[in-house]
């Protein structure tokens, strides 16, 4: 189910002996014999993946002439991202309401097969795999796959398949384009290479600032607030690491929130935020050290208890929870504390408030 008919001629990162075919003849080639193509990625869908398969839809529609169908894993609820998809327009369909038919060519960006990161069926032979993540994947089998770790954004591959194949580029998928390279490499710790930005470059005339400017102001819940100041209430200090601890995270992409705000933290090199949300604990890694294997790092920290991953300065987890009593999310942090504590080689020191209980108490006084 959902291979095309003629397999291209590709192999394993898309390197092939078919001299003189760049990646993105060979993709497009593979997709001569399939009746439409879907798109699919990472669950709880972020600017990368988003802007990844508009922008390998416009291609394949402009040079096939083939429908594309792109889809949606599990919710969006980050104010930014959601703001991308009603401000864009985007047409996204649940991944759980495809029907899937033979001639299908399934696309996945921004992520690899048997991950954990998402709910598609695995007996949905995928067509493709293009993404830049360092998590290995099931790759075997699968017919067309570009991965570059070294790039920041996988909307920075893509926006090279475009800028390769000459297809001019609307305004919209310019836009999610663009905006998915920079939630990827504006950020510190900044991974990003010269091809990231060559395509931020070669974006930035065609996006529409405005509505850029829009998406990342998007308007915040009440929520937002609440989290970060249980995070601040809550964040211990071990040496050069701070760890957050949210008990009720209002939705998952926050504990990357918080990190990315505790790691500007002038005492610290890691920050790490763990949060409970609808029976999971997720948790986030950040750290401003070069060379740090954060994603390795994480997911040894993890180990058998859940999953996790990412790149070198930034990193994601989760683990389903057993039990969600707080003395057993306080057992889980003991170990978890542990772990980091271990891995990081930070030992006999006491835990510091982020903000002493004196303070929290008279705050609430005055
Ligand atoms: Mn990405």
């Amino acid at each position: 189910m959902g291979r095309p008919v003629s397999s291209p001629s590709v192999s394993r990162n898309g390197k092939h002996n078919n001299m003189g075919l760049r990646r993105s003849d060979r993709f497009l080639t593979g997709l001569d014999d399939a009746d439409r193509v879907v798109f699919v990625s990472h669950v709880h869908p972020d600017p990368d993946s988003l802007g990844s398969m508009l922008g390998l839809a416009h291609l394949v529609e402009t040079k096939l002439d083939i429908p594309t169908v792109l889809t949606q894993d599990g919710p969006i609820s980050r104010a930014e991202n959601r703001a991308m998809v009603e401000l864009l327009n985007l047409d996204l369909q649940p991944i759980e309401s495809i029907e899937w038919q033979g001639h299908d060519a399934v696309v996945m960006v921004d992520s690899q097969p048997k991950t954990g990161r998402h709910s598609i069926d695995d007996a949905i032979d995928l067509y493709a795999v293009i993404d830049h993540h360092e998590t290995p994947g099931e790759l075997k089998g699968i017919p067309f796959c570009d991965v570059r770790p070294h790039l920041g954004a996988t909307c920075t591959l893509v926006t090279k398949y475009l800028a390769d194949q000459d297809v001019e580029i609307p305004e919209k998928v310019a836009t999610a384009l663009l905006y998915g390279i920079e939630t990827e490499v504006t950020g510190y710790p900044r991974e990003a290479c010269a091809s990231d930005d060559e395509a931020q470059a070669y974006l930035f005339p065609l996006a529409d600032k405005d509505l850029l400017a829009q998406i990342k102001n998007a308007r915040l819940p009440h929520t937002h607030f609440e989290c970060l100041l249980h995070a601040m209430q809550s964040s211990f200090i071990y040496d050069r690491l701070i760890i957050s601890w949210v008990d009720d995270l209002p939705q998952p992409e926050q504990a990357a929130e918080v990190a990315d705000f505790m790691i500007r933290f002038e005492h610290v090199d890691w920050a790490i935020c763990g949060g409970v949300h609808k029976g999971m604990l997720f948790l986030s890694a950040r750290t401003n050290l070069a060379h740090a294997g954060a994603g390795e790092l994480l997911r040894s920290v993890v180990g058998k208890l859940g999953r996790a991953g990412g790149h070198d300065r930034r990193a994601g987890g989760s683990i389903k929870l057993a039990s969600t009593t707080p003395s057993a999310i306080d057992d889980l942090q003991a170990v978890l504390r542990r772990r980091l504590l271990k891995k990081l080689k930070i030992s006999d020191v006491r835990g510091q408030r982020l903000v002493p209980l004196r303070e929290m108490l008279q705050n609430l006084q005055s």
